[in-house]
């Protein structure tokens, strides 16, 4: 069996592109989902998942991977009102085993998502994609939390929910206190705490790094590097603790060897996000194709390294520079059509042939 190919899809009417788009792309045979109109800490209903799954049928995908069920602040933050979200997220979880779900995709930063100073930025070629411009994140987190969200155009973006946003303040406040240890014994907390329903349902957890890879706006950020994933796994050392690992959050650090991660954990990845990311003297970087000579993540080295430890889990491109009229209001930042597509193409290149190498093993 290969690595099995899947693509980020935001829901029916929440998504400009649809599923029969997704069905042309070669090999895609799971549809990364999640309910996007859930805040963190609901539960997730049965009822709901089983629209998606009743979507998903005639096209033949699987709902096998989530991303993401969002964990609330205040499991983060470690409020006395965590073990109630606990509670929720464990209800979550049995509700999603019912339709066959084997991995959920989620973070532990705080207050924000993955962070960017430019969604749009132009490309040399024409294109645009995403761009972060390191000495705007010194300063105001409201700026650049506004600039994101009115950017949106209206598009639901997990990580920047504007009734969030819109507590912005309190947020900031609320984390104060919590350090990056705070932080950790957090997420120990968390994890211990479900894991017991995680190999009950088996669903695994799939941690994703935070974006990018250090902390911003005074805010720690934990999974940043080959020695935090080291902790985190041995923290909770349990088959169902896992990562989602995304070469392009960690390459944002030109220090982080990412084929040396995946040689060294591929037992504990669940997920794996191929990006390509090329960085500037200045600490600014952007977003570029998969191709590996388009930027800095050595996306063939990673390839390679999945392939030689014969990973089997799931994989998806992740962010896709926005192309042929794809732009602000026509598609999600980051999640055009286009060079997602390319993005998968360029890894089963790789992966076929590295197959074939192999002695035609598929
Ligand atoms: C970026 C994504 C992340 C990821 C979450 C997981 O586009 O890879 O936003 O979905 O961090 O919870």
């Amino acid at each position: 069996m290969a690595m099995q190919m899947g693509f980020r899809w935001y829901g029916e009417g929440n998504d400009g592109i649809s599923l029969s788009d997704i069905k042309q792309i070669p090999g895609v045979t799971s549809i990364v989902w999640a309910l996007h109109h859930k805040q963190p800490g609901e539960v997730w209903e049965k009822e709901e998942i089983a629209e998606v799954q009743k979507q998903l049928a005639p096209y033949g995908f699987n709902m096998d991977v989530v991303e993401s069920v969002n964990v609330h602040d205040d499991i983060k933050v470690g409020l006395p009102t965590r073990d109630q979200y606990i509670e929720n997220y464990k209800q979550t979880i049995r509700n999603l085993k019912e339709f066959g779900v084997k991995v959920i995709c989620y973070n532990f930063m705080p207050v924000f998502d993955w962070t960017r100073t430019d969604l749009f930025h132009p490309l040399p070629d024409g294109s645009t994609a995403l761009y972060y411009e390191k000495s705007k994140i010194q300063d105001d987190p409201k700026e650049m939390a506004n600039y994101i969200l009115n950017n949106l155009n209206g598009l639901t973006f997990p990580g920047w929910e504007p009734e969030r946003m819109a507590r912005l303040d309190e947020l900031f406040e609320m984390y104060r206190p919590v350090t990056k240890e705070k932080l950790w014994e957090n997420l120990k907390y968390f994890l211990e705490a479900i894991m017991p329903v995680c190999e009950e349902c088996d669903i695994k957890m799939a941690i994703h790094q935070d974006d990018p890879p250090w902390d911003i706006f005074g805010l720690p950020r934990l999974l940043v590097d080959e020695a935090s994933i080291d902790r985190f796994l041995t923290m909770v050392d349990n088959p169902y603790n896992c990562l989602t690992l995304c070469s392009g959050s960690l390459g944002a650090n030109p220090d982080n060897d990412i084929a040396s991660i995946v040689r060294k954990h591929c037992d504990r990845i669940a997920f794996a996000h191929i990006r390509n990311v090329k960085h500037f003297e200045n600490g600014d970087f952007t977003e570029a194709s998969h191709r590996d000579c388009d930027g800095d993540t050595h996306i063939l080295d990673i390839v390679k390294a999945y392939h030689d430890c014969g990973y089997e889990g799931y994989i998806r491109p992740d962010h896709g520079r926005h192309l042929w009229g794809e732009g602000p209001g026509t598609c999600r930042p980051g999640y055009g059509l286009y060079d997602r597509a390319l993005g998968i193409m360029y890894i089963w290149g790789i992966w076929d042939m590295l197959d074939k190498l192999d002695g035609n093993k598929q």
